[in-house]
């Protein structure tokens, strides 16, 4: 890790080593928090004395369990799956559930530490939890879906609840997964549970704009980035990693804003569109047609696919990361500071390793990390929470606003803590302290919990 941590974090963050082995994602997540506590020991030692930071690192309750099902061919599956309630000071668990194969204990961890923070920085009710489970939707039938959907459910139903536990989306997880998962938490519970999920339909109990949420919220937390530099996003030339739910959604508001999308990505490759990106071409080849990304030069042939390319070698003003955890690392941040980049904004979770990190940060520019540039998405899911506990349901301008504003004040939580920690312009320290009092108060509040 980049960064030496003072001699009391050190200790706090050798025990987590220690007590989580394996778990490398998870130890890099609480080494960046850790990193940025420093002086808030210094002047909450209250903090410190009653354990707060060693308390948030424990999940409050771990649970795995098997998945089995039966795929088309009648054989039998087994799966893994996970839900990690890591702390429920602010409100019930609230995060997204992940399907990747990649999944195990070490990245729910990591996911659920992280949205403790996020969660906070959105001022909502909500505490932090994530779940997932290492089975692969990719070229899975909708009915193998369903299956693998329903047999998950038929444990988890018993650990989540309106005033529990609430999941959502995330990698491998969109609305068809959350109708199957919703449909047999009515059916086994005979509850029309509308709170128990959030990223439900439109017409079942969901919010309007949820879908552009995390995308729209990036690039609103990046605007406000730039005017705190007397900039905008008009002119820019942009690139976006991924494209999925944030990444197209995130190209689609950084286009109304005046910028140009010239790059989006898949794990396979990337497509160069000097042109800009046609959006709606990657959203029916991603939303409708679930095809892979190689797919957009057979109808826009003057664009170049590139496969196994790295798409932060290209030339951009703006660089928005919104696949995975690790995809832009140390040379990359080199690559695009050197080619005259502006400022970067996490629609990933951990999407920039701790080299990257230390070079946005060295070359000044303006660097916005997920959990305050991607709150926007679990932001509006507490909102269609307080629509499901009023039985309201409001307009896509109303909710959009919404979110707009929690963006604005989010920015500015996270200017303003770095200011008076005496980091000005760094949002790391910024989001991590700020998140940080927010859930420590409370929990002090609450006595030893
Ligand atoms: P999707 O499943 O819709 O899209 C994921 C995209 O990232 C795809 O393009 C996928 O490519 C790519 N990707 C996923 N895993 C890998 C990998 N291991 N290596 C390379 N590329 C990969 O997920 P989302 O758009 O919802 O999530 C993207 C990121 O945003 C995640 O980090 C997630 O945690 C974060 N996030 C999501 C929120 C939400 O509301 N959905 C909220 C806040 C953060 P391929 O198809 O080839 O796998
Ligand atoms: O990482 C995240 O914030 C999400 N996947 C969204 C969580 C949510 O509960 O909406």
């Amino acid at each position: 890790m980049s960064v030496i941590l003072d001699e009391k974090l050190e200790l706090i963050y050798q025990d987590v080593l220690h007590r989580n082995a394996g778990e490398t994602e998870f130890h890099q997540a609480v080494h960046e928090v850790l990193e940025t506590l420093g002086p808030v020991m210094v002047k909450y030692p209250e903090y410190a004395e009653r354990k707060i930071i060693q308390r948030i690192c424990e999940p409050e309750r771990q649970i795995i369990f098997r998945v089995p099902w039966q795929d088309d061919k009648g054989e039998i599956q087994i799966n893994r799956a996970f839900r990690v309630e890591f702390n429920s000071a602010l409100g019930p668990y609230k995060g997204g559930m992940r399907f990747h194969p990649s999944v195990y204990l070490g990245i729910i961890k990591f996911l659920g530490f992280e949205q403790i923070f996020k969660n906070a920085l959105t001022g909502m009710p909500i505490g932090g939890g994530k779940g997932g489970s290492d089975f692969d939707p990719k070229g899975r039938s909708d009915d193998e879906i369903m299956r693998f959907c329903q047999s998950l459910m038929t444990e988890l139903f018993r650990h989540i609840g309106e005033y529990t536990d609430v999941p959502a989306g995330d990698i491998g997880v969109g609305a068809r997964e959350i109708g199957y998962l919703f449909g047999q938490y009515k059916r086994i519970t005979n509850r029309y549970e509308s709170g128990v999920f959030t990223g439900k339909g439109i017409n079942w109990g969901g919010s309007c704009a949820r879908t552009e949420a995390t995308g729209y919220g990036t690039v609103f937390f990046v605007q406000e980035m730039l005017k705190a530099r007397n900039d905008s996003l008009d002119g820019k030339t942009c690139v976006v990693s991924g494209s999925g739910n944030v990444a197209i959604y995130a190209i689609d508001k950084a286009m109304q804003l005046g910028a140009k999308v010239i790059a989006c990505s898949d794990s396979n490759g990337v497509i160069l569109d000097e042109q800009g990106i046609d959006l709606n071409l990657v959203k029916r080849l991603k939303e409708v047609e679930r095809r892979r990304l190689s797919a957009y030069t057979e109808e826009r042939s003057h664009a170049k696919y590139l496969p196994g390319g790295n798409i932060w070698q290209i030339p951009c003003d703006v660089a928005l990361p919104c696949a995975t955890q690790n995809e832009l690392n140390g040379k990359d941040a080199k690559s695009l500071v050197e080619n005259g980049c502006i400022a970067v904004a996490e629609g990933a979770n951990m999407p920039t390793t701790p080299e990257g990190i230390a070079i946005f940060q060295q070359a000044g520019i303006a660097y916005g990390p997920g959990k305050a540039a991607n709150a926007g998405g679990v932001a509006t899911s507490a909102l269609e929470m307080q629509q499901n506990a009023s039985r309201d349901f409001w307009t896509f301008e109303h909710t959009e606003a919404r979110l707009q504003e929690i963006m604005v004040n989010i920015h500015r939580n996270c200017f303003e803590t770095a200011e008076e920690f005496g980091a000005p312009g760094n949002y790391v320290v910024g989001a991590n302290i700020a998140g940080f009092l927010r859930v420590a108060r409370a929990m002090d509040a609450m006595g030893v919990i």
